[in-house]
């Protein structure tokens, strides 16, 4: 048996992993007390970085090895309810954006994401945010909490005016009213073809805060989330997005949500691979 690689994002050495040194450090958020169905994704964040560990680590398309910056693991957060929850996050993230890091959160259910926003929109008050899900999440409460993970974006509009979401293919009737405050690209427009990347692009600010929603991918590639809808993207429709995303636009943070592990580890291994695909692109040009 090989040694088992270290027990952090990429399995690193401490030399690649240590707080001090990092440029990137990974926020790990077990939270899942509003999920509606199926509940587990506070398992989500340990089951992306054991899945890290087994990633080869140099990026072909970027050619490039994003670890050597520094990838720090941060001890996971946790929290009893909603409100807690955002304060703990938003905290968090804020001392690691005054240390001069950029901060991926793992979640955890999509509401884990709104403490991150906030703090990122201290620092980057002019940023979008780019929304990947397949769910609008624009209800403005639901079962009596404004902050269970189906209201999530409306939320984020009461801090951002300029969203854009992609990859929409399930909806409430009562979400249409806050449908006009987003850039919605429904997942049948990008079934169509045509220019929806562009779409999306040109609706984005300068500075962009993107979060995954897992379940944006198609159920058949991505079948460990809570609500898995079909008809979602394709891995290389997603990551073409984000190459063009980061090669226009400024990418202020990000975080990958919603992952439910079940026994199938392939989900896990792709979630792990976004976010080391996602960081190979941002830190492309950055020194
Ligand atoms: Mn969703």
């Amino acid at each position: 048996m090989p040694h088992p690689a270290p027990f952090n994002f990429g399995g690193l050495s401490p030399a690649f992993s240590g707080y001090a040194e990092s440029k990137i450090a990974i926020l790990p958020v077990a939270f899942d007390k509003t999920s509606s169905w199926m509940q587990g994704s506070r398992r989500g964040p340990k089951a992306i970085i054991d899945a890290s560990r087994f990633m080869e680590l140099y990026d072909m398309e970027t050619g490039t090895q994003v670890f050597q910056k520094g990838i720090h693991t941060l001890k996971q957060v946790r929290a009893r309810n909603s409100g807690n929850l955002n304060k703990k996050v938003s905290d968090k993230v804020a001392e690691i954006l005054d240390d001069g890091k950029f901060v991926v959160v793992l979640g955890g259910e999509h509401s884990v994401s709104m403490g991150s926003i906030i703090a990122h929109q201290r620092i980057f008050p002019e940023m979008g945010v780019l929304h990947l899900d397949a769910h609008a999440d624009l209800r403005d409460s639901f079962e009596g909490n404004p902050y269970n993970h189906a209201c999530v974006i409306a939320r984020v509009m009461d801090y951002v005016n300029s969203i854009v979401s992609v990859g929409i293919r399930s909806m409430d009737i009562s979400e249409l009213e806050n449908l006009n405050q987003v850039t919605m690209i429904p997942a049948h427009e990008i079934d169509q073809g045509g220019q929806w990347m562009e779409r999306a692009i040109n609706g984005l600010k300068d500075e962009v805060y993107i979060t995954v929603d897992l379940d944006v991918l198609d159920s058949g590639i991505m079948p460990s989330t809570g609500t898995p809808e079909p008809g979602g993207l394709q891995w290389n429709q997603l990551i073409h997005l984000l190459g063009l995303v980061s090669e226009h636009k400024n990418i202020v943070g990000f975080d990958v949500v919603e992952l439910c592990p079940s026994r199938n580890k392939a989900p896990d291994y792709l979630a792990a691979k976004l976010v080391y695909k996602l960081l190979s692109l941002i830190f492309l040009d950055r020194k």
